[in-house]
């Protein structure tokens, strides 16, 4: 099957030496890292909307992507060849997940039950597609945040007839995603939060918000889907503040309505720096909290402070996160997912490839340093080593709750100035580069 992209070979792994730009040079998915295949670790997988739906238009400019595929119509045939576009696209690039929002895959109807009946039919060309091919749906989602309608936002709108409809959306898209076996259904807030404060009740909103989640949750175990929900956090854009700003609002968010047993997070390195963090402060924040789900695997850029989602291609930032993701034990039944697309200059259909190839790359690099990093144990022991007072003795004591004020008053005065030693910061961060190669 060569339709869609003729002129396309599949991609392979071709070593480090290769210079024919569509090979791999580090993603050899066979390839063993720590007792596991890289396709295993790195469960990638593509964007259905950056991929097929983007035009890669910006507010100064239309569209320039060559499709030669859409014919720009809304009619379920044009949708069906996307599909198969993407699919050709899936099994060149050797991708074996795919993400979609609803609307991405099947027209809005002029009626809740027209655009249930377009999504359902598309749900079954995804289905044979995915029979023949052996791709799989890593997660699905409902767009609540491009229609009019959601102007003041779908789950904490000021309207309760647009929440009815957010809700008609996330439960035919909750179905869909069942019936497709996708591993896990993604809320992102894109307009749940507020452009003012001035005409806003953000308690009430938060409330709504909270509802609109419980609800999907008791229907999720009504129909018995097992895959995992995740809450993707983002602190603004297009809103001026969502209610999902970062990690750490996700985690009180749910704690505070009793949701932290049904929700992991799906974390966006564009999103995290959005919120002025890092993607490994996001990162450990989550698995600290043993709710690290997923990966939206992009990035921003320094010189623009919007959510710009280029390819990730930086090897210490995939370093950092394969590091993270490994520490954790991998990324179970979440993925990679590239939640990225091209500049408006890349814009025939091969880029397509040459980007995921690059993000594809950048991750197995940095699986490979970050495993190297691992087995070397310098950086695990500088942590193990800076925090052993803490190992025994009066640290146990502290953290097991049979020490008191008064005995750490007579240990302090007992020893006098405690003795310190450095860091070791740029010690530690000329060791981590030894291994960028
Ligand atoms: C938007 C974004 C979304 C979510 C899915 O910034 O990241 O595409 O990943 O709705
Ligand atoms: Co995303």
């Amino acid at each position: 099957m060569s339709e869609y992209f003729p002129d396309v070979p599949s991609i392979a792994y071709a070593g480090a030496d290769s210079r024919d730009p569509l090979t791999f040079r580090h993603y050899d998915p066979d390839a063993i890292i720590e007792g596991q295949t890289m396709r295993s670790h790195l469960r990638f997988a593509a964007a259905f909307w950056h991929t097929m739906r983007n035009d890669l238009s910006d507010p100064f400019g239309s569209g320039t992507a060559i499709m030669p595929w859409d014919d720009g119509s809304q009619s379920l045939e044009n949708a069906e060849r996307r599909i198969e576009a993407f699919f050709e696209f899936l099994d060149k690039i050797d991708i074996d997940f795919y993400c979609f929002h609803d609307r991405d895959v099947a027209p809005e109807g002029s009626t809740v039950s027209e655009s249930r009946a377009n999504l359902e039919h598309m749900a079954s060309v995804l289905e044979r597609h995915q029979a023949s091919s052996g791709r799989k749906l890593l997660w699905g989602t409902a767009c609540l945040f491009s229609h009019p309608r959601y102007v003041h936002g779908a789950g904490t709108s000021c309207s309760v007839d647009v929440f009815a409809h957010a809700a008609a959306q996330v439960r035919s898209a909750i179905d869909v995603t069942h019936r497709l076996g996708g591993g896990g259904y993604v809320f992102w807030g894109g307009r749940e939060g507020y452009s003012s404060l001035i005409n806003t009740d953000m308690a009430r909103e938060r409330q709504q918000l909270a509802r609109l989640l419980e609800m999907a949750v008791e229907y999720k175990h009504q129909i018995g889907f097992k895959g995992t929900f995740y809450i993707e956090p983002k602190p603004m854009e297009p809103t001026t503040h969502q209610y999902d700003f970062d990690v750490a609002a996700c985690l009180d968010f749910l704690r505070e309505f009793g949701l932290l047993d049904e929700f992991m997070l799906n974390i966006e390195t564009n999103h995290a720096t959005l919120a002025s963090h890092s993607m490994d402060h996001e990162l450990s924040a989550a698995a600290a909290a043993g709710v690290l789900g997923s990966i939206d695997a992009n990035m921003g850029h320094e010189h623009l402070g919007w959510d710009t989602d280029h390819f990730p291609t930086d090897i210490y930032l995939t370093a950092r996160i394969m590091r993270i993701v490994l520490a954790m034990g991998g990324i179970g039944d979440g993925g990679l997912n590239f939640d990225a697309k091209r500049r408006r200059g890349s814009f025939e259909p091969v880029d397509l490839f040459h980007a995921h190839i690059a993000g594809m790359d950048a991750f197995a690099r940095g699986l490979k340093i970050a495993a190297a990093i691992r087995a070397d144990r310098r950086l695990d022991e500088a942590i193990q080593a800076r925090y052993a007072s803490w190992d025994d003795g009066l640290g146990q004591d502290i953290m097991n709750g049979s020490c008191t004020l008064e005995r750490l008053e007579a240990h302090a005065a007992s020893i006098g100035e405690p003795s310190m030693t450095s860091g070791r910061e740029e010690m530690l961060d000329a060791i981590f580069n030894d291994f960028i190669r």
